[in-house]
C-alpha cells in the first residue's frame, strides 16, 4: 500500500502521512455503500432529515477544528477556512429539510391514478479537488444523502484531512455505517474505480476539464449519471459608467481569493477604453494592499499556493518578458508563495489570457463598446462565472443575458450561495449543484399508473 505525506503549503513541513486506499478496498467500500443504501432509502423522511440536522450540529461544534486542519493542510487563511467549515454545516442544514419535501406529481389520466416518485439513484461517487476541499464535498454530499443515496467520497490526494474528519463526524452524528465513506487515495485508482464500478450509479466530479472529459467517457460505458464542475476563465467587465472606485477596489478579491485557486476567479478584467487609465491607477493600490502571509493569522487575506509544482505551473504564465503592470507582495523563504500579479497589455493569444492559470495572476484588456465586451467575454471555451460593473440597468441585463456563463453578478462579485443553483456553461461543466432543485439530480423519476376499474 502506498501513502501520501500531506505538506503544509505555508511552511513546506510535513503534517501527516495518509495511507492510500487500494482498488480492492474501494470495491469493498462501494459494496458496503450499496448494502447501506437499501436501509438508508427506507429511513423515514423525517428521521433522515433529523440525522442530517444532527450531522450539521456536529460540524458546527467542530468548525474551529476543521478550519485549523484546512489552514495547516491546505494553506487556506483561517478566516476563509472558518467560513468554509461553516458552509458545510449550512449546506447540510439546508438539505436536511429536503427529505420531507421530495414530492412527486399526481397527473390526471383516465381509468386510474397516475403518480410520480423521485427514487434515489443508489451509490454516488463524489470526486473532490484540492482547492475547496470542504465546501465542494458538502455540495454533493448533502443533497445525495437527503435523496436517499449513499456516498463514497474521494478527496484530492493533497488535501484529504478535512474530508476524513467530516467522515468521522458523520458517524458521531449517528449516520449509519456505510452511508458516507471517505476514501483518501489517487484519482487514477480510487477515482477511476468509482467511475468504472457498476454499483456506483452517479459520479459528481469537480476538477479540471481534462480529467472531466475522461470521466464523462468512462461514465458513458454504464450510462452513469454525471455532474461535472470544471474549469473557468471568467470575465470581470467594467463599463465606463460604473462606479470605478468600487469596481477597482473589489477586483483583486474576485481573482486572488484562495490565491486564485478558484474555478470562479474573474481572471480576465475587461475595461472600457475610456476609463482604462483611471481603473489601473485605482487597481494598483488595491492589489498592493491585499494582505498575503501566514494563513494562521486572522487578518490574512491570501495564503500560499497548494504545492511547489503548482507554483511552477503558475509562474510559467509569467515569463521574464511578461507584461507585468504591477504586483502585490508575498513572503520570502519557506512556503509556496506567489504574489498577486497584474498583466497588461496582453496579446489575445497569450496563454495567460486564454488558459485557466488557477493562481493569483490576472490580465487587464480594454474594449471599445458593449458588443466588443460581450465578444471578448465569450471568447473562451469556459463559462462558469463573471461580473458586470455598470450603473445602467438596461445594459446590465442585456450583457448578463448575452454572456455565456452559469453564474453572474452585477456590481458585485458574489461567491457561491448554497441556496441558489451553481454550475457551468460550455466546457465549465454539466448539470447544476446547490439551490432548491439539487436533490432532484440524485433521483430518477418513476411513473406509476394504478387502474381503478
Ligand atoms: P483534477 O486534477 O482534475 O483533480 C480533481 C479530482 O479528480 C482529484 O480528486 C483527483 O485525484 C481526481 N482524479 C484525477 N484523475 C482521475 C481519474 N482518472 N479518474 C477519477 N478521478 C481522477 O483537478 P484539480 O487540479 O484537483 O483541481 C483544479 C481544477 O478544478 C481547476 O480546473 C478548477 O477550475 C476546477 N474546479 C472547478 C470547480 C467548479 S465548481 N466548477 C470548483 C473547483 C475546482 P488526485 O488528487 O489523486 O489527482
Amino acid at each position: 500500500m502506498t501513502s501520501y505525506t500531506v505538506i503544509n503549503p505555508a511552511t513546506e513541513r510535513p503534517v501527516t502521512q495518509i495511507e492510500h486506499t487500494t482498488a480492492e478496498q474501494t470495491d469493498a467500500a462501494i459494496e458496503r455503500a450499496a448494502r447501506a443504501q437499501e436501509a438508508w432509502r427506507a429511513v423515514a423522511p423525517g428521521d433522515r432529515g433529523r440525522l442530517l440536522r444532527r450531522f450539521a450540529e456536529e460540524i458546527d461544534a467542530h468548525v474551529d477544528e476543521l478550519a485549523a486542519l484546512e489552514t495547516t493542510g491546505s494553506g487556506h487563511p483561517v478566516g476563509a477556512a472558518t467560513w468554509e467549515a461553516g458552509q458545510v454545516r449550512d449546506v447540510l442544514a439546508y438539505y436536511a429539510a429536503a427529505p420531507e419535501r421530495l414530492t412527486g406529481k399526481q397527473i390526471p389520466v383516465p381509468g386510474g391514478l397516475d403518480v410520480t416518485f423521485k427514487e434515489p439513484l443508489g451509490v454516488v461517487g463524489l470526486i473532490v479537488p484540492w482547492n475547496f476541499p470542504m465546501p465542494i464535498l458538502s455540495w454533493g454530499l448533502a443533497p445525495a444523502l437527503a435523496a436517499g443515496c449513499t456516498v463514497v467520497a474521494k478527496p484530492a490526494e493533497m488535501t484529504p484531512l478535512t474530508a476524513i474528519r467530516i467522515g468521522e463526524l458523520a458517524l458521531a452524528a449517528g449516520l449509519p455505517e456505510g452511508v458516507f465513506q471517505v476514501l483518501p487515495g489517487k484519482g487514477s485508482v480510487v477515482g477511476q474505480r468509482l467511475v468504472d464500478h457498476p454499483l456506483v450509479r452517479k459520479i459528481v466530479f469537480t476538477g479540471s476539464t481534462e480529467v472531466g472529459q475522461q470521466i464523462m467517457a468512462g461514465c458513458a460505458r454504464h450510462i452513469k449519471r454525471l455532474t461535472l464542475e470544471l474549469g473557468g476563465k471568467s470575465a470581470n467587465i467594467v463599463f465606463a459608467d460604473a462606479d470605478i472606485e468600487r469596481a477597482a477596489a473589489s477586483a483583486p478579491y474576485a481573482v486572488f481569493d484562495n490565491a486564485g485557486q478558484d474555478c470562479c476567479a474573474r481572471s480576465r478584467i475587461l475595461v472600457e477604453s475610456s476609463v482604462l487609465d483611471r481603473f489601473m491607477e485605482l487597481l494598483e493600490p488595491a492589489v498592493k494592499s491585499v494582505r498575503v502571509g501566514d494563513p494562521a493569522a486572522a487578518d490574512t487575506e491570501m495564503g500560499p499556493l497548494i504545492s511547489g509544482a503548482h507554483r511552477e505551473h503558475v509562474a510559467s504564465y509569467v515569463p521574464a518578458d511578461a507584461p507585468v503592470a504591477f504586483r502585490g507582495s508575498a513572503p520570502d523563504g519557506a512556503g509556496f508563495w506567489y504574489p498577486p500579479t497584474v498583466l497588461a497589455p496582453v496579446a489575445a493569444d497569450a496563454p495567460a489570457y486564454t488558459e485557466e492559470i488557477f493562481g493569483p495572476v490576472v490580465t487587464v484588456t480594454p474594449f471599445a463598446d458593449e458588443a466588443e465586451a460581450i465578444t471578448l467575454a465569450n471568447d473562451t471555451p469556459y463559462g462558469l462565472s463573471g461580473s458586470i460593473w455598470t450603473e445602467n440597468v438596461g445594459r446590465a441585463v442585456r450583457v448578463a443575458r448575452a454572456v455565456e456563463t452559469g453564474n453572474l453578478s452585477v456590481n458585485s462579485h458574489s461567491s457561491v450561495r448554497y441556496w441558489t443553483p451553481f454550475g457551468g456553461f460550455k466546457q465549465s461543466g454539466l448539470g447544476r449543484e446547490l439551490g432548491p432543485d439539487a436533490v432532484d439530480a440524485f433521483t430518477d423519476v418513476k411513473n406509476l399508473f394504478i387502474a381503478t376499474n
